[in-house]
């Protein structure tokens, strides 16, 4: 994995979203920390993209529109499994806005996912159903990125999923894991961690 230049890679920031803070509809155990390392990261890098999970009210990832079951239980999709969640990010609420501390106007592209109501996306690059795209790999493909630096929530979904795609589309690929906190749900970080290892993630424990 090349060294991280800040001149020329992308700063992709994950679903830095205030219901995946403290207080929010499905809030990570300290994800506003990931805010000032964002703001690091941001203050450094010359490109920066942020993606926003923008989901439709009643979206099908939404427990409350199974009857009977429950926030983190699993059912069956054409496509695999899917979790199912509390209702967060519904598109255009104060729950879907970016955190207010986070410097999102230096972004150069805010890529929203999510938004099919039969269709989760926890990757920035291709929705659950593993092919349909966002429209971030062309993107990236035409600004001539090669080397995506990612940091945001959750370690073990979002951020894993698009690290992984990032890598089957050919790209290096760094997740800034101070810039990261996991929802941790069944060893989910840890298998996503091993799976992100795998896959030629560098994981980089700190700034520097
Ligand atoms: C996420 C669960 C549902 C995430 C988004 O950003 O990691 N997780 N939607
Ligand atoms: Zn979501």
């Amino acid at each position: 994995m090349p060294a991280t230049d800040p001149a020329r890679d992308l700063l992709l920031l994950i679903d830095i979203q205030n219901d995946f803070c403290p207080g929010g509809a499905l809030a990570v155990a300290d994800g506003d920390a990931v805010v000032p390392v964002a703001n690091t990261l941001i203050s450094r890098f010359s490109h920066v993209a942020l993606t926003q999970d923008w989901h439709p009210p009643g979206h099908s990832s939404f427990a409350s529109c199974h009857s009977g079951a429950e926030a983190f239980s699993t059912v069956e999709t054409g496509h695999g499994p899917q979790t199912l969640w509390p209702d967060h990010c519904v598109r255009s609420t104060q729950g879907a806005a970016f955190h207010p501390d986070l410097d999102a106007d230096h972004a150069e592209l805010v890529i929203r996912k999510g938004f099919r109501p039969e269709l989760d996306s926890y990757s920035a690059f291709f929705e659950n159903d593993g092919t349909t795209p966002t429209g971030l790999a062309g993107y990236v493909r035409d600004r001539g990125f090669t080397h995506v630096v990612m940091a945001g929530l959750a370690t073990d979904f979002c951020v894993a999923w698009s690290a992984l795609d990032a890598r089957r589309l050919g790209l290096d690929v760094t997740v800034i894991l101070p810039g990261c906190r996991a929802i941790d749900q069944d060893a989910s970080l840890a298998r996503a961690t091993e799976d992100m290892r795998t896959a030629g993630v560098a994981l980089a424990n700190r700034l520097d």
